[in-house]
């Protein structure tokens, strides 16, 4: 965003991240999205003309402290859709999530396939889904969203059940083997955090008339967890990689798709993904080991 010369807030409940994670020149505002009061005096004090919300608890957390997953999840969005009615703000981006949907799905998930949400954070999700709907439509509030699939990145994931995917990268760098939570043959949809970053931009600033729905599937690779073995497998040859399902998060993955159909977003705004699992994993690999380099605690996870 500050590259395309917007003047970006970041805030968090969490203190400020590393210079590598946050630019020093974005200001920093430590905030609790479950505190209504808090949420608009923050906005009342920046006057944003766009809020990219993305506070939430993810799966596997969500599953361990599902009431604290609902205030963040539900009441959070409340909040922010609440404070950006009040304060007239033009636009609001939510992510969602590919947890949206439930078990009895076909092959491919298409935008409109019902949702049937297993965990609290689905059932949160497909809530804020809703309850942004009805403030486009009941107040005007232009609300906009994604469903991700599980996001990658060159950091460390906090509490979703598609985490197996980093893990493999992460532990073949640090030490050479990972036994996956998951079976082999699991498939889901996911995507490199570039590319997540990447759709949240351009579908924040695609016109208006072009979209003809508030919420989006976008796709980028469905690999099993056994293709993306072989694909860390590639840059990290000695990685020994195996499967030992926990059946609690098994349970919740098989009740995902194994892909999405993303049709609606590639013909309303140009979505294209650039990022394929090969590409990812030459990308990744280099990052995740000079992270590790700088500071071996980087992915500590004890
Ligand atoms: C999770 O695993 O909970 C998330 C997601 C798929 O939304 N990464």
């Amino acid at each position: 965003l500050r590259e395309r010369g917007y003047d970006v807030h970041a805030s968090d409940i969490a203190p400020r991240p590393a210079p590598s994670q946050c630019s020093e020149e974005v200001p920093w505002h430590s905030l609790d999205v479950t505190d209504l009061d808090a949420v608009d005096a923050l906005f009342t004090q920046i006057r944003p003309h766009r809020v990219y919300h993305l506070a939430a608890i993810l799966s596997a957390r969500g599953e361990e402290i599902p009431q604290r997953t609902y205030e963040v999840n539900q009441s959070g969005t409340y909040n922010v859709l609440e404070t950006c009615r009040r304060l007239e703000v033009s636009r609001v981006i939510f992510t969602s999530t590919i947890a949206v949907f439930g078990p009895g799905l076909p092959e491919t998930v298409g935008d409109e396939v019902p949702l049937a949400p297993t965990t609290m954070y689905g059932v949160t999700k497909v809530a804020g889904e809703l309850l942004g709907d009805y403030y486009r439509r009941r107040f005007g509030v232009d609300f906009r969203a994604v469903r991700f699939p599980g996001l990658i990145s060159a950091s460390l994931p906090g509490g979703g059940t598609s985490d197996y995917a980093l893990f493999m990268y992460v532990d073949g760098v640090r030490t050479g083997r990972y036994e996956a939570f998951c079976r082999a043959d699991t498939r889901i949809p996911l995507m490199y955090m570039p590319d997540g970053i990447r759709a949240l931009v351009e579908l924040s600033e695609a016109p208006q008339s072009a979209l003809r729905r508030s919420t989006y599937n976008i796709a980028a690779f469905s690999p099993t967890a056994e293709e993306i073995a072989q694909s860390v497998g590639t840059a990290l040859p000695d990685a020994d990689i195996s499967f030992a399902p926990d059946a609690h998060r098994q349970s919740i993955l098989d009740s995902w798709p194994c892909a999405l159909d993303d049709s609606n977003a590639r013909e309303d705004w140009g979505w294209t993904p650039r990022y394929s699992l090969s590409q990812m994993t030459e990308d990744l690999v280099p990052k995740i080991r000079a992270l590790i380099e700088q500071n071996p605690d980087a992915f500590d996870r004890d």
